[in-house]
């Protein structure tokens, strides 16, 4: 098990590498391009350009989060081979340069939804929080706003400006997409991109829907364990497998987590785990919390001795933390509290082996 902490390059980050380098236990980070455009090629060089930067700072560049599929993949139209070709020469560029795992999603037009990215909890810490109704009011482009709003001048992951003008148009069409046709679409993208991915030494990690419900009318698919079952089934080999976020399958409390935790890591399914918490008012709203399972309500330590005892051997990363102590920086990706969730479950792995 290897713990990572995300990190954006090119001056869109708060934390400087030096500072994650201090974290105690983490090997290194996850991270992207940010300035490629989604369904263009990630060139070698720029590939190379980052590591660099990141091994100059003792850190790894093991993990890269996310490389964006294109809409018009998820659409299924004509034109997507095109950006699958591209996505198949971006894997082997990553592959080049030692990246052995690739987080994405699949999720149609938004990337996750919030309509809080700054939401104030009793003891003065802030936190991205989730109510269904305000969220059911709001349409995309309201959303985006409310986001940029929020987001402190930082790009947020999944709601690049360019994606903003076509959501409308993008979420009319998928109203005529049945939840079949949109399986297949998935399937026709992993038929493509596996094989290149095993030849390429990476593992492919799907995250999981976020929120785990429809909204906007969107299909959503990975939203629990019987859908990422049929995931699996679609190409069934090692490097077709999970990003698994607690805190996004977490937004429905009938989600098991360690179950799923422990399945996918027996199954050698599971290169990557994203770890963080929430805490519901109902069971469709929620606030971000804590890593600690006393702060929500997942149970942490069920989570990390189910992947202990299934052998996990993939990167773990704190997901999105609270904004505490003052800092400024992209919501959910301040220093401060993901430094404090890793070595939290840094400790809780400790334990968990010692005790075995
Ligand atoms: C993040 C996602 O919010 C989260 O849970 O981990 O934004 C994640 O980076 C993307 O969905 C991966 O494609
Ligand atoms: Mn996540």
């Amino acid at each position: 098990m290897k713990m990572i902490l995300r990190w954006f390059p090119h001056g869109d980050d708060s934390v400087p590498l030096e500072y994650i380098k201090q974290v105690p236990g983490v090997s290194g980070v996850a991270t992207m391009l940010p300035k490629i455009p989604v369904g263009e090629v990630w060139p070698l060089e720029a590939v190379l350009e980052i590591r660099d930067t990141i091994w100059a700072a003792g850190l790894e560049m093991e993990v890269v989060e996310s490389v964006n599929v294109h809409e018009d993949i998820k659409k299924g139209l004509p034109s997507r081979d095109r950006y699958i070709e591209n996505y198949r020469t971006t894997i082997r560029n990553l592959g080049q340069a030692g990246v052995k795992c690739l987080c994405y999603n699949f999720m149609p037009v938004l990337d996750w939804a919030r309509n809080d990215l700054a939401h104030r909890l009793p003891d003065g810490s802030t936190v991205l929080s989730y109510r269904d109704a305000g969220v059911r009011a709001m349409n995309p482009a309201t959303m985006a706003q409310s986001m940029e709003k929020d987001a402190g001048g930082y790009s947020l992951p999944g709601w690049e400006p360019d994606r903003i003008p076509a959501m409308a148009a993008d979420i009319e069409f998928y109203r005529n997409i049945t939840h079949d046709e949109y399986w297949n679409n998935m399937k026709y993208f992993l038929d493509a991109v596996i094989p290149v991915a095993e030849e390429s030494c990476v593992k492919m990690g799907i995250h999981p829907d976020d929120p785990p419900w429809e909204i906007f009318g969107l299909p959503k698919l990975i939203t629990g364990i019987e859908n990422i079952r049929r995931f699996l089934a679609l190409h069934d080999v090692e490097a077709n497998g999970v990003s698994l976020c607690t805190g996004s399958l977490g937004g429905n409390l009938e989600n098991d987590l360690p179950s799923i935790a422990g399945e996918l890591a027996a199954g050698g399914r599971l290169p990557f785990t994203h770890l963080r918490n929430v805490k519901h008012l109902s069971p469709r709203d929620f606030d971000e919390s804590a890593h600690l399972s006393q702060c929500g309500d997942l149970d942490m330590f069920a989570i990390i001795k189910a992947l202990y005892d299934a052998g996990f051997d993939g990167y773990i990363r704190p997901d999105h933390g609270r904004m505490i102590w003052g800092e400024v920086a992209r919501p959910g990706y301040g220093l401060y509290d993901r430094a404090i969730g890793a070595n939290y479950l840094l400790g809780l792995w400790e334990a968990v082996s010692k005790m075995s």
